[in-house]
Formats: C-alpha cells, structure tokens, sequence
C-alpha cells in the first residue's frame, strides 16, 4: 500500500540520518543549485486559517529542532486571521462575550486544539456547562423535547431503546480510537487519502451513506433518521442519507464539546505569533507558476508582486481562492462543491422561542436548543425551514444571544414571529461552510507537484479545525522530507529509550511532544 509505502519512506531515510543529526540537515538544505546560493530558502502558506497558521507553527517546530533555516511568507486575503473560525460582538460591542460566527466547538479528541489552548494559556468553555433543553423539530412538531446535554441525553429517550444508541456509540469510539492513533509516536504519513482511509479500516464509512451504514449495524431507521440526522444537519448540514458515514460519524463524537472564550481563532493567531512566519493580511494570491530555477521553481503572484519560493502550502479551498495555476496542477483537484450556510446571530429579550410558531401547548416552554430531521419532508410533510436553532447564553439580564443555521436566509418578519417580537440585533453572514460530503472513493491529491502541496484534499474526507491541522501536519512532514530531508519530529525517528517510554504516556501528542 502506497501510504505505507511512504511512511516507511520517511522513516528509512530519516533513520539514515540519524549518524548526521542536527549538522546534516543544516548542510543539506543550505546547497543550492543556482545564482540565489546564499540565500535561505522561502515557503509561502496561502491562507491563514486552521490549516495555514497550524502549517507555519509545525514548520517553526523543525526550525527550533532540527535548525530548518527557512523564511514563511503567509498569504491571507482578509484582513483577519482565523478564516471560518472567526467571532463577532453582540451589538459590536467588545465589553460583551464574542460569539462564534464559523466553527464553535472543538472535542477532546482534537488533541492539537486542547494542546494549543494549554501550551497557550487560552481560557476555555465546556458546552455541557450551558444548563439547557433541546428538541428536535421536524418541519410541523417538535418531536423529541428533554432537558439536559443532549447527546448524553438522546441516548437515554426511551423511544429509541437501548440497543441502536449502543451500536451507535461504540462505532464513534471504535473511530475516535483508530482517529487518535495520528496522535501517537507511530502516526502515519500519507499522500493518499483513499490509501489512509483503507489503511484505517474506513474504506467502508467512506464509500456509504451515513444512513446505510448505521442500518448495516443494526440501528434503528426511527434513531438514524431523527437523533442522528439531527446531527449531520447541525454539524454539516447535510441529511443522513446523503453525507458519508465517516462524516457522519464525527458529528456524532462530541464528546466534552469545548471551544475557546476569545474566539478560537486565538489558536490560530498563536500559531502564526509562535512561528518565524510574516504575515502578509489583505494580500490576495492571484497566481501561482513555475520557473526553471530549482532553488525557488514557484513564482507566487499577488498584491504585493511576485515572489520566488522553493515551496508552496495551499492552506484554502483551491475552488473557492481565484487562483490561477499551471494546468497540470489545477486539472488534479476535482470540483469541490461547498455548503451555502447562512448563519444568523442575534440578540433577543423572549427567553425561549415562540410556543406558538412551533405548535406546542401555549404554556410549554420551546427548548433552548432545536436541532431538526428532515425526516417529515421525507413523508411529504413540511420540510424544517431552518437547520438548528440554539440559544447561547445572557448578554445582560433579559437579553439572549441566538444562532440560526439555515440554507436560505432568515428574514426579520420570520425572526418576530420566531421571537414574538423581541429582535435587539441581528447580523447574517453566508458562509461556503463544508464540503458536499457524498459517499466516495476519490480524493483530491495532497501532493500536486515537487514543492507544492494542498491542505484541504483533507476537507471532503473530514472537515473540521483539529483535522486541518492534523492534514497540515501531514502536509508540512512530506515538504520538508522532500526538501530539507527533515520533518517536524525527525529527530524521534531514532526510537531510543526514552522515546518509546513517551510513546506509553497517554498525553504524548505527535508534532508537539517529539
Ligand atoms: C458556520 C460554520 C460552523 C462550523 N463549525 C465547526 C465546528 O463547530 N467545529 C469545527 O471543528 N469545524 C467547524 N466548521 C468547519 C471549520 O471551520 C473548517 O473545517 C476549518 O476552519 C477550515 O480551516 P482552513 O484553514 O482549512 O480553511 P479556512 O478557514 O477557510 O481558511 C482559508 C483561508 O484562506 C484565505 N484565502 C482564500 N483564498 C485566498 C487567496 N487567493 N489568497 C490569500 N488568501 C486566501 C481565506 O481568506 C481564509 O482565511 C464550521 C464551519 C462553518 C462555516
Ligand atoms: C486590511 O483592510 C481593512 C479594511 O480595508 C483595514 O481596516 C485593515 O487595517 C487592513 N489591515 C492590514 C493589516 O492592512
Ligand atoms: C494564564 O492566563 C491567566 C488568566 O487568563 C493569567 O492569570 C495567568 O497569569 C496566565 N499564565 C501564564 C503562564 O501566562
Ligand atoms: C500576535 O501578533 C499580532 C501582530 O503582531 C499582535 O497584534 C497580537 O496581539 C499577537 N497575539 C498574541 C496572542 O501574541
Ligand atoms: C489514491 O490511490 C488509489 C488506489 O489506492 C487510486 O485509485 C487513486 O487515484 C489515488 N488518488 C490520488 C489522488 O492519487
Ligand atoms: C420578554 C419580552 O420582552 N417580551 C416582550 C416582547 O414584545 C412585546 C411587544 O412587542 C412585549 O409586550 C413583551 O413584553
């Protein structure tokens, strides 16, 4: 198999270094074959999200190591870092909490983003601390109300039985098991995506619905196309039947559901402060192509002009950045439809939804989060008119913040008939949120060309902020063997005794801990 192929590749060559150590690697990447000699090697990182400011941090993780002597250059066309992780303020006012307007939650198993918020002293908040009910709207009723966490508590509904919540949870750990295994000292290498998937024994979850597979385990329709499908629709909004079961079963493993107060794009800042890298902010990349030097064959067009780099991390979706490149490397990256989502946060003094549009009991209180199922759409009836719906939290005394997932956007008549009424603010931002996650056996590539290589092949297999910086990891490892003969943890390769005692250490975290 080609992705075990690789690693032991990389394994191999760094194990033949092992006599050189640190003086080797300084040598071997200071040879160069043309006029620019003397000068040190440039990587240019396009995008600074997750994945481009976690692909600069490991990069600075060899230089600190190994002595890697390169300069980042990192390439964002916003004015922010953080890309889909990104918070505004309640009325923008910055003496209130700043709520998440892209990705929200981080779990335990996300061992770089719990690590980066230790290593960076970032205060965080647990989601099972906010006291709370939910329920599940089908388009005409609330179907399922219960107070509580409410994965914990789904579970324990008595209209779904014991056994199909069970078959369920042991499958998540099963995954979350084999998904933790790119944490350990041993943690695979790939450029193949397909191949790391066999390689997991996920070959299946990719290649079926979310819906097929958990009825191929013995789940009940009734809890996959409600509780399950709850699920698929909040995280990635996408129905049970049409997402694949790997990603469909991340959005079931929310475990200890955390995010960072600030915003969780402090991660992301942090990784960028704690690399060498220059950050270049309201600078669009325009172009990317190929000259004949060998020291510094990529010529990186944008804003700023050209410059000349030996390697370049494409850190964003290829579709979505107006990038022109060479054909032979654009032609390799499928079409990649992404989720039109429109998030919409706003503020409201009704202390719950209204009773009356979601047809309960005049004197019932709606719950503080609504997930939905399109399982009535299914039987003809109304289809949910929005994805989830969910309360976070007092601003002040008798002022809520909210936040609305929906594919079409909610207009300010539905919002005062949703909230009898009581708007204060409202801000709508249209987000491309995911990829389209239909089964399948293709992924893009993650290596396009020597030198040049793309993060996000990674997002239509699982696309969340840890995974971006697991597929960094990955990327930043296959870039600097091939050009420098080292990688972030290099050194490690020998396997002397104190490492292999690491390796027993439960809070041993690949890339950090090296
Ligand atoms: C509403 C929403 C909710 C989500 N919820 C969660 C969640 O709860 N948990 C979770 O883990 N994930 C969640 N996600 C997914 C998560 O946001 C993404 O998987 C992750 O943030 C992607 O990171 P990235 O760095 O790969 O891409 P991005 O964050 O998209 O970063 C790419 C960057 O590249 C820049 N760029 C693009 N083109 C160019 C160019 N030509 N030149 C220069 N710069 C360019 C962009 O401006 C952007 O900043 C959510 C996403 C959304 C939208
Ligand atoms: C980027 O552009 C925005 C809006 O035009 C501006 O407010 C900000 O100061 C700029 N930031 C940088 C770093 O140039
Ligand atoms: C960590 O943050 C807390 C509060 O956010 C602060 O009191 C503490 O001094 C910080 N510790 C370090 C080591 O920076
Ligand atoms: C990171 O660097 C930027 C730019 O220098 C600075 O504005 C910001 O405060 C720094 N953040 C942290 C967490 O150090
Ligand atoms: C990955 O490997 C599979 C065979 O295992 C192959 O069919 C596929 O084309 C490869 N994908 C890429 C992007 O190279
Ligand atoms: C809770 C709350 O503030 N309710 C108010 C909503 O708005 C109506 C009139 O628009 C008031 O009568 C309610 O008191």
């Amino acid at each position: 198999m080609r992705l075990v192929l690789l690693a032991s590749l990389i394994s191999s060559s760094l194990a033949l270094q092992l006599p050189f150590k640190v003086p080797f690697f300084q040598k071997a990447f200071s040879v160069e074959d043309d006029d620019s000699v003397h000068d040190t090697p440039r990587i240019a990182i396009i995008g600074a999200g997750a994945a481009g400011s976690s692909a600069a941090f490991w990069i600075s993780k060899a230089q600190e190591r190994f002595g890697v002597n390169v300069e980042i250059d990192v390439y964002e066309r916003s004015s922010y870092v953080g890309g889909r992780s990104t918070t505004v303020y309640p009325h923008d006012d910055p003496s209130l909490p700043p709520v998440e307007l892209g990705a929200s939650i981080y779990v335990q198993s996300n061992k770089n983003m719990v690590k980066a918020a230790e290593a960076f002293n970032l205060s965080t908040k647990s989601f099972t601390d906010e006291e709370g009910s939910f329920g599940i709207w089908d388009g005409e009723q609330v179907i399922v109300q219960a107070s509580g966490s409410w994965w914990d508590t789904l579970k324990l509904v008595w209209r779904y039985g014991v056994m199909s919540p069970r078959r369920v949870d042991s499958t998540v750990q099963d995954t979350v098991k084999q998904f933790l295994t790119l944490y350990s000292p041993q943690a695979p290498k790939w450029d193949n995506i397909t191949d790391l998937a066999a390689s997991f024994g996920w070959a299946d979850a990719i290649q079926n619905t979310a819906s097929d597979f958990f009825k191929s385990k013995g789940v009940s329709e009734q809890y996959i196309y409600e509780v399950l499908e709850s699920s698929t629709r909040v995280n990635y909004a996408q129905n049970i039947d049409k997402i694949h079961a790997l990603e469909g079963t991340v959005s079931m493993a929310a475990d200890k559901a955390t995010s960072i107060k600030d915003g969780n794009w402090r991660v992301f800042e942090n990784f960028l402060n704690h690399s060498k890298a220059t950050v270049y902010l309201n600078t669009s990349v325009h172009g990317v192509s190929q000259t004949t030097s060998s020291s510094r064959p990529w010529l990186v067009t944008s804003d700023k002009g050209s410059t000349r780099y030996r390697g370049v991390i494409l850190a964003a979706p290829f579709h979505q950045t107006g990038i022109k490149l060479p054909s032979a490397l654009s032609s390799q990256i499928p079409e990649q439809p992404y989720v039109h989502l429109h998030v919409t946060l706003l503020t409201t003094s009704s202390p719950h939804m209204s009773s009356e549009y979601l047809n309960m009991a005049p004197n019932t209180k709606p719950p503080s989060m609504l997930l939905t199922t399109w399982n009535g759409a299914r039987q003809g009836l109304k289809a949910p008119e929005f994805n989830s719906i969910s309360y976070h939290g007092k601003i002040n005394e008798d002022e809520w913040v909210v936040k609305i997932f929906s594919m079409e956007a909610v207009e300010d008549e539905w919002l005062n008939s949703m909230f009898d009424g009581n708007v204060s603010w409202v801000y709508r931002k249209e987000w491309d949120a995911y990829p389209v996650l239909p089964p399948t056996t293709e992924f893009p590539p993650v290596k396009l060309d020597t030198g040049f290589y793309y993060v996000n092949a990674f997002e239509p297999f699982i696309s969340t902020m840890e995974t971006e910086t697991i597929a960094a990891r990955n990327v930043v490892d296959l870039l600097l063997n091939e050009q420098f003969r080292s990688s972030i943890c290099g050194s490690r390769i020998s396997a002397s005794e104190q490492d292999i005692k690491k390796t027993s250490d439960d809070g041993f975290v690949f890339g950090w801990d090296c």
